[in-house]
């Protein structure tokens, strides 16, 4: 009696004997899996919903930015502009003002200077060119056959805005045009000074024609403010 007793107790180890007869049942298990795919693919849909609502904002708030972007934009431009006119007519009145000081006189669209005839005032061309600049202009550009008369009128051997210092034999005007003006050169020049050791890499004007000198050489000047 006891044996049976050990082999009909209800227990732990009876219940896993049914558990291994009485596997649960296989559509229990599959319609549990099918809800959790479901729960599954719902998040994604939400995850995606959540996504796109977020680049939606995204390009809502960069469109925002790029279209304030443009507006100051254009504000800038208006204020550069404003700017610019109020500096160019400062700049005219400058000039205007400058060109009405002893010494100086306006023809065409220009306003000259000629240094005075005293030796003791002469410069070299460097030197010349640092009078001008320090008074707003430059040493003269000659490219019309208007300015090389009015420069010949003067009957004043001057300093010119040219040069070949850079490159020997490559004239550049002083704001920064080549040479491909008409030119006016005397005979035989530009020659560089044949017989002079350093050269000659500045231009003047002497007795009607172009002439290439030393740039170390005291000479008189023209200055010219562009009107
Ligand atoms: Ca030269
Ligand atoms: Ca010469």
């Amino acid at each position: 009696m006891a044996e049976e007793d050990v082999y009909t107790r209800p227990g732990p180890t009876n219940d896993i004997y049914q558990t291994l007869t009485h596997p649960p049942n296989p559509g229990t298990r599959v319609q549990r899996n099918t809800a959790q795919h479901g729960d599954t693919g719902e998040s994604k849909k939400n995850v995606y919903r959540a996504a796109a609502v977020c680049l939606g904002l995204m390009c809502l708030l960069l469109s925002a930015s790029i279209i304030g972007l443009v507006i100051n934009n254009n504000h800038l431009i208006k204020h550069l502009t404003e700017q610019k006119v109020t500096f160019e007519t400062t700049l005219d009145e400058l000039k205007r003002r400058l060109c009405e000081l002893p010494g100086w006189q306006k023809s065409g669209c220009g306003c000259y200077y000629i240094s005075r005839v005293l030796e003791s005032e002469r410069k070299t061309w460097e030197e010349s060119r640092q009078y001008c600049r320090d008074n707003q202009s430059d040493l003269m550009v000659i490219n019309s056959k208007e300015k090389q008369d009015l420069v010949e009128s003067l009957h004043q051997r001057v300093w010119l805005g040219l040069t070949d210092t850079e490159t020997e034999g490559t004239y550049v005007w002083v704001d920064g045009t080549p040479l491909t003006t008409p030119t006016f050169w005397k005979n035989n020049e530009p020659n560089n000074g044949p017989y002079t050791s350093q050269g000659e890499d500045c231009v003047e004007i002497w007795n009607k024609g172009w002439n290439d000198r030393a740039c170390a050489d005291y000479n008189q000047w023209i200055c010219e403010i562009v009107m």
